[in-house]
């Protein structure tokens, strides 16, 4: 590890990396012992990866996976749920929730973009509304204390990146750690957020997590692997540039650098699913799946 001038045999690597994770819990008030996680498995080694390092930890973690139907010639969707699969015929005490879209919905999340979006872009927008949606139910209705996601630093010096190139103020504002719950909405935490993709790559292997290697077919062509790539560069010029990144604008947010708009947007429950949303009526999940003829009037 460049960045720590620090090398470290196996049984020292699995001692330091949940040790890590340990330190970014504390360190940002994320949860406790006493409280209930749940976390979002997609079959990838960051979140089997957190999910491992918290019931290690001795954390009350639980998991939810959104079953998207993405098929991308290989069943994509399904490859990952068979890895989540694996991951618990090891741990019996891990209890998993399973949201199938189709059958919860009646389309994929492939058609109702497809339908959304009439084909004009990739599915990426309405699938992260679909995800958002039914982990926070999830989370609510099972009377979760928190949400964990897996993002690494090198998803997080991405979106800061991202974020920073179009000073998208606003999405600057929400990018922390952790975010708070509000109501209606389940607070979310990111305890992987200061450990490089390599690394969280390196605990799945040492901890024979087996993984889905294959990346969701939508994400070819991504701005954000190609900040990603950039970053690397970087990185590779001045090891430790993208956890530096990240850190120092931590500090500058936590200092008051975006005064007034890191205050949260007021919202108000949807008449439908009773979650918060920030427009007046039904929230976009919602709208989502309206009934054909109702879309219609709406126009
Ligand atoms: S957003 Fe887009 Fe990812 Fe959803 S459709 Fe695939 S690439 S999985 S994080
Ligand atoms: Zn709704």
């Amino acid at each position: 590890m460049r960045r720590h001038k620090l090398a470290l045999c196996e049984e020292h690597y699995l001692e330091w990396f949940p040790a890590q994770v340990e330190r970014a819990i504390s360190k940002y008030h994320m949860f406790d012992r006493e409280q209930r996680v749940l976390v979002a498995v997609s079959g990838g080694k960051d979140s089997l990866s957190l999910w491992d390092v918290l019931m290690q930890l001795g954390y009350q973690a639980d998991g939810i996976y959104v079953d998207l139907g993405i098929d991308g010639g290989f069943g994509y969707s399904k490859l990952s749920f068979a890895k989540i699969e694996a991951f618990l015929a090891g741990r019996p005490a891990a209890r998993l929730h399973v949201v199938d879209v189709l059958a919860e919905y009646g389309e994929t999340l492939p058609q109702a973009a497809r339908r959304k979006l009439r084909g004009r872009d990739k599915p990426c927008a309405v699938c992260g509304l679909i995800k958002r949606h039914e982990m926070n139910r999830i989370a609510c209705e099972h009377g979760y204390d928190v949400l964990a996601t897996g993002h690494n630093l090198d998803d997080e010096a991405a979106v800061l990146l991202s974020n920073v190139l179009y000073w998208q103020i606003g999405y600057l504002a929400r990018q922390s750690p952790v975010l708070a719950a509000q109501d209606g909405l389940a607070r979310k935490v990111k305890p992987l957020c200061r450990l490089y993709e390599r690394e969280v790559a390196a605990y799945a292997l040492l901890r024979g997590i087996d993984y889905i290697y294959e990346e969701c077919p939508y994400v070819t062509g991504s701005t954000t692997l190609f900040y990603k790539e950039m970053l690397n560069r970087l990185e590779a010029n001045s090891p430790g540039a993208k956890l530096q990144f990240y850190v120092h604008f931590l500090r500058a947010r936590k200092e008051g650098f975006l005064g007034a708009q890191a205050a949260q947007v007021p919202l108000t429950p949807c008449p439908n699913c009773g979650q918060p949303t920030s427009v007046p009526g039904l929230c976009a999940f919602c709208r989502l799946w309206q009934p054909r003829d109702s879309r219609e009037n709406d126009r």
